[in-house]
């Protein structure tokens, strides 16, 4: 019988995991071989987690496929094989699955099943995980694996639910797939997801009338096939390539310019500027290295987007309109295949919503500005509540049944991203506090999911029982990360990031922005026999 039946029958486990993504499946491998037993859930109907639910047509990962992978087995590295540089949606999650499969990952977890909340029983020391299918399941230790980008943010906008014709979420696309030929689409929302679904929507539908309340900084991702050579070249000492990501502020390859945007001509500020938009890719935001902190230097970035915007889109006013208005940097760049040039289309109409704001949504389309845009589907491409969203969408209860919600009622707070106080034997993978979002979420993914499982052992081996993180520690973690966004343009800006996006929501920047910086940091408090923590019998 494995741990996960064990627990179906009321028994208890060592680890209970929320969530099969990327996140979840690594912790369940480390879990299984260092011999912890574990019960995870699983909202979804397989593994996968945001590459099982973003299904929307052209979705596509922004790093490349030999990055944007596990590093945890060497066979599993060198077998794998991607078939695009940039690899899409169906692709990853078959990677997901197989690997599941290589490592036998899916038995230890339930799927279908949402977990509404976990409770901190201080009396026995245990968790006490509550879920949709009315179960309960004790754990000594809990992992939650939820994801930064799974809670999606469905807008309050008047009449959203009057609509009569269909209404999704790039978030939680249809299995089955939208039948989108002859229709008339309206897409909301400009962010990575909007500017990746639109060109592949406007080739189906009959009209697509793009509402666009903000408009993108967009950098072509020229994908292609994946050259076997190139890919044989890293697969010849993928460790390395490996060490070398790791050692990248977001744990990714990219090197940043050398030169400052104002040290240069006009012409070789061009020249450089279109280098990086032929490379395309993420990249591009460090054509300069002053891009994101000098705002003359980032002024002429935006100067070149405006031009290269006018140069593709035909219609000046739409062109016009594209434009972004905001620095870039402050929100994330979109990657994106044939986006501006989109627009040239007949069929592709673009509503600026600061000149048209959204009145309401009708039973049968969107009013705006005045007019009505009749429409077949309405495509919710509005993001996600970030980062804390998923944790906080569980009432999760800690000592003295105090309620996570209540703890960041004013904002995220945690050690490390990794341990919150007050809620004993919790660990979060890629939590509010650590680098998570600002790096390729594989890599650092398996740098918390390791740091856990090593702690577990380490608690095993010393007959430890209980590790919770100290509020000064705390403290001093969340001082250290304001003073490190401290003016920078991510931390500053109305985005995601410090959760303007959701109205209500505190504005707060929980974000490392430095990978081995971080890496180091954890490294050392493991070192000093988990400093920070509290670790008792
Ligand atoms: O979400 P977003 P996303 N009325 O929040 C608009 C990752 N990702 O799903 O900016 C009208 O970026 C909103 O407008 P505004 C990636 O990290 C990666 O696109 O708030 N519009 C914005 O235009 C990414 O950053 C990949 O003014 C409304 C859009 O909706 C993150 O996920 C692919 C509105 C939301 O953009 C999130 O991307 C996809 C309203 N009431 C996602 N509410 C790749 O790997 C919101 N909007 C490439």
């Amino acid at each position: 019988m494995n741990s996960a039946e064990r627990a179906g029958q009321g028994g208890e486990v060592d680890v209970v995991v929320i969530g099969a993504g990327f996140a979840g499946l690594a912790m369940a491998n480390r879990l299984q071989e260092n011999g912890f037993s574990m019960q995870g859930f699983e909202a979804g109907g397989d593994v996968g987690g945001t590459w099982y639910w973003n299904r929307y047509p052209g979705a596509r990962c922004d790093v490349q496929s030999m990055e944007y992978s596990y590093r945890f087995s060497e066979d599993l590295q060198q077998q794998w094989e991607w078939s695009e540089h940039f690899s899409p949606q169906p692709e990853i999650l078959r990677y997901a699955g197989h690997v599941a499969d290589r490592f036998d990952l899916r038995r230890h977890f339930r799927f279908h099943t949402r977990v509404l909340g976990a409770r901190f029983d201080e009396a026995r020391g245990r968790w006490i995980v509550a879920t949709s299918d009315g179960a309960e399941t004790v754990a000594r230790f809990l992992v939650t694996a939820v994801g930064c980008l799974s809670a999606s943010n469905v807008p309050d906008i008047a009449g959203l639910d009057s609509f009569q014709g269909l209404l999704v979420h790039t978030g939680s696309w249809p299995h089955e797939g939208v039948d989108l030929a002859g229709k008339r689409v309206g897409v909301i929302g400009t962010g990575s997801s909007g500017v990746q679904a639109i060109p592949m929507i406007a080739r189906e539908a009959a009209e697509l009338t793009v509402f666009q309340r903000t408009a993108s900084y967009c950098v072509p991702a020229h994908n292609r096939p994946l050259d076997p050579a190139d890919a044989a070249k890293i697969k010849s000492d993928y460790k390395a390539f490996r060490d070398h990501c790791g050692k990248q502020f977001g744990a990714v390859t990219g090197e940043p310019g050398t030169k400052s945007a104002l040290e240069v001509d006009d012409a070789e500020r061009k020249r450089i500027y279109e280098e990086a938009w032929a490379r395309g890719g993420l990249s591009f935001q460090g054509a300069f290295y002053d891009l994101s902190y000098d705002m003359k230097a980032n002024d002429t970035a935006s100067a070149f987007f405006r031009d290269k915007i006018h140069e593709i889109v035909k219609d000046p006013e739409t062109a016009d309109k594209l434009v972004p208005k905001h620095r870039l940097g402050v929100k994330r760049l979109c990657i994106d295949t044939g986006y501006y040039d989109t627009y040239n289309r007949p069929n592709v109409h673009l509503v600026d919503l600061k000149q048209e704001p959204i009145e309401r949504v009708t039973e049968t389309g969107v009013r705006a500005g005045g007019k009505d845009h009749p429409l077949d589907i309405l495509v919710l491409a509005t993001g996600y509540d970030a980062i804390t969203g998923p944790l906080l969408r569980m009432d999760i209860r800690g000592r003295g049944d105090r309620r996570l919600r209540d703890d960041w009622a004013d904002g995220a707070q945690s050690y490390l991203g990794l341990g919150v106080a007050g809620f004993p034997n919790m660990f979060i993978v890629s939590g509010p506090g650590s680098p998570c979002v600002l790096t390729n979420m594989i890599y650092s993914i398996e740098q918390h999911v390791d740091w856990i499982a090593d702690c577990l052992v380490h608690l095993r081996t010393q007959g430890l029982n209980l590790i919770e993180a100290d509020e000064t520690a705390q403290e001093t973690w969340g001082e250290e990360l304001n003073a490190m966004a401290a003016g920078t343009l991510l931390a500053t800006g109305n985005s995601w990031y410090t959760g303007a996006n959701i109205d209500g929501k505190p504005r707060r920047f929980m974000i490392h922005l430095d990978y081995p910086a971080y890496v180091g940091r954890c490294e050392k408090v493991a070192a000093e026999g988990y400093s920070g923590f509290t670790v008792a019998p």
